[in-house]
């Protein structure tokens, strides 16, 4: 057993190191990718950042061999006319206000490399009402070259779904980012990723992680999964059988590929030395002239679905975190925030992102700013869990012992109109809305220190970290990560933020 595992161990160091070899050769490119709802006048751009509209139609337009896609739902193609469609009611005229063209302009970008008979996959989440998976099908159906799958996560993970927003051109071309194949996230959400082009390295690792989805769409669930008392979360839940999860002795061996055991360790612990890939990255948006090799990595979720020395989604959120510098500055975006779990049969309480705030607070007396969305679809609670971080502060000065200097401060994102969305009509009566229905959101998922920029497609919530898919790409690279600062700061000083309010201070020994 252990000789196996040494021989695992040895033939990823060699794949390592070729990978470091030819990659330092390649001419790998990086942009960061926005999407900007339209009427947010008082948003100042940032110069250099690719749209996400035109980055997907590129990575479309470019593909001659293969192309992968991770999607969690389509909806490229608005439908103002259908009375199901959350765009209902909308005019020509409104439509094209909205940008709604952009998606069609992708999709058609999509349609046209299945015509050139590019090897296509579309790996998705059943997708959402009323077109669920209607676009990856047509474009599939009639082109042997076109292969589409429905993976449910929540046979292997009892909750969860594929939640990854991952394009993968050519074997070289990637885009990581918030993005979901929807019109409405070219120009309706806030968006942020990441575009990588002409960086095979990168791309073949990302691709190990999209042939371990491909390959659950495909086993027997009933046979690979095992329903366990999970120690570390403290609930009972459903797990692939080779789940780390799964005491050692019940344990199955793994379909996928291997991931580096921890003996006597139930779950994954945190790795001391995740795989971190030094190459030269170009930056053509934010130039960096020095062009030094720098550290870069992947992180995936949910565990189980881990290879070779990966580190897991949460363990890159949080070493984010804790890599900012004494007195220097952390800034967190993202929709969604819950210090516990959302979909699962037993709630989770998760305290691994706010406990790394608190620590870099009182440790490093770091500025901690994180940006939540305030929507539509808010989920109740949240407001709470920021409080609680915000208690930090109290505590941070709460005694003559504490040397903390630390602050958090939390702003809610509010883009204008969030709360006139939805169809135009309704039940043939005018509903009053003024954008359709899922808009107006800041949906980015990121983390940035003054050292290391994390960009991910994962809520900052449970589930996202252990029962769902999720990708990450975090680079140390200077010009990333400054241009990563400038674009959270255009957002966190424009108009559209609104202070989160700390607890009032209840004094209760006041002798
Ligand atoms: C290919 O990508 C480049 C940028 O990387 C872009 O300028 C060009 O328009 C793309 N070509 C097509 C056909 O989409
Ligand atoms: C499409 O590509 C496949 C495999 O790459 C090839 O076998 C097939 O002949 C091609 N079809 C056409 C119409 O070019
Ligand atoms: C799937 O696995 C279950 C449990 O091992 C078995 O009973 C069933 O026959 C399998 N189904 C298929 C299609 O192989
Ligand atoms: C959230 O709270 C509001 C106000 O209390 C309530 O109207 C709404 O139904 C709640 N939403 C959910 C999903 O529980
Ligand atoms: C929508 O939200 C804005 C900003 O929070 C508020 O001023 C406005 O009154 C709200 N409109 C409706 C219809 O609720
Ligand atoms: C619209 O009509 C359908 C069927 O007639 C009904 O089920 C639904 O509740 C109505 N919705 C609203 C918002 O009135
Ligand atoms: C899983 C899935 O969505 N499969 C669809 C793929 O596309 C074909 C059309 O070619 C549909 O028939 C399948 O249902």
């Amino acid at each position: 057993m252990k000789g196996i595992t040494v021989a695992v161990l040895s033939l990823l160091l060699i794949a390592i190191n070729t990978l470091s070899l030819t990659e330092s050769k390649s001419e790998c490119k990086a942009w960061l990718v926005q999407s900007i709802p339209t009427d947010m006048p008082h948003l100042s751009l940032v110069p250099g950042v690719l749209s996400t509209a035109d980055v997907f139609r590129w990575l479309a337009g470019n593909s001659s061999q293969k192309l992968d896609i991770l999607a969690q739902y389509w909806q490229l193609v608005a439908e103002p006319d259908d009375p199901r469609s959350g765009d209902y009611g909308y005019s020509k005229d409104d439509m094209k206000r909205f940008g709604a063209n952009e998606g069609f302009r992708v999709y058609k970008a999509l349609e046209n490399a299945a015509d050139r008979n590019v090897s296509i996959r579309f790996l998705q989440h059943s997708g959402v009402y009323p077109d669920y998976t209607a676009e990856p099908s047509k474009l599939a159906s009639g082109r042997p070259n076109v292969k589409n799958v429905t993976l449910l996560l929540s046979e292997w993970w009892g909750s969860g779904i594929v939640h990854a927003k991952v394009w993968i051109s050519n074997r070289r071309d990637i885009y990581i980012g918030s993005a979901n194949n929807d019109w409405k996230s070219l120009t309706q959400v806030k968006e942020v990723g990441i575009y990588l082009a002409g960086c095979p390295g990168i791309a073949r690792k990302v691709e190990i992680y999209y042939d371990n989805l491909w390959k659950l769409a495909f086993l027997n669930v009933s046979a690979y999964t095992r329903t366990i008392w999970d120690l570390q979360w403290q609930i009972t839940r459903k797990v692939p059988c080779w789940s780390h999860f799964v005491h050692p002795k019940e344990r199955c061996r793994s379909p996928l590929h291997s991931y580096v055991e921890v003996p006597n360790v139930a779950g994954y612990p945190e790795l001391s030395d995740p795989y971190m890939f030094q190459m030269p990255i170009q930056t053509p948006g934010h130039n960096d002239p020095t062009l030094q090799p720098q550290s870069n990595y992947l992180s995936f979720a949910p565990p189980e679905l881990l290879f070779g020395k990966y580190q897991a989604d949460e363990q890159a959120w949080v070493d984010t975190i804790k890599s900012v510098g004494v007195g220097a500055t952390v800034r967190i975006n993202t929709m969604d925030w819950l210090g516990q779990s959302q979909y699962t049969a037993q709630t989770v309480y998760w305290s691994s992102l706010s406990s790394a705030i608190s620590e870099v607070l009182f440790s490093k007396h770091a500025t901690v700013k994180i940006l939540v969305a305030h929507w539509t679809h808010y989920i109740n609670g949240t407001d709470q869990y920021l409080k609680s971080l915000l208690y930090s502060n109290a505590l941070c000065s709460s005694s003559e012992y504490n040397k903390c200097s630390g602050q958090i401060e939390i702003r809610y994102y509010v883009v204008p109109g969030f709360n006139l969305t939805g169809p135009a009509i309704l039940n043939g009566t005018q509903t009053g809305n003024m954008y359709p229905s899922y808009t107006r959101v800041n949906h980015g998922k990121y983390a940035v220190s003054d050292v290391r920029a994390h960009i991910g497609t994962s809520n900052l919530v449970w589930d996202y970290f252990y029962t769902t898919a999720g990708v990450s790409f975090g680079t140390y690279h200077p010009a990333i990560v400054s241009q990563l600062q400038k674009v959270f700061d255009a957002d966190w000083n424009s108009p559209y933020t609104v202070p989160v309010e700390p607890l009032e201070e209840v004094h209760v020994f006041s002798s």
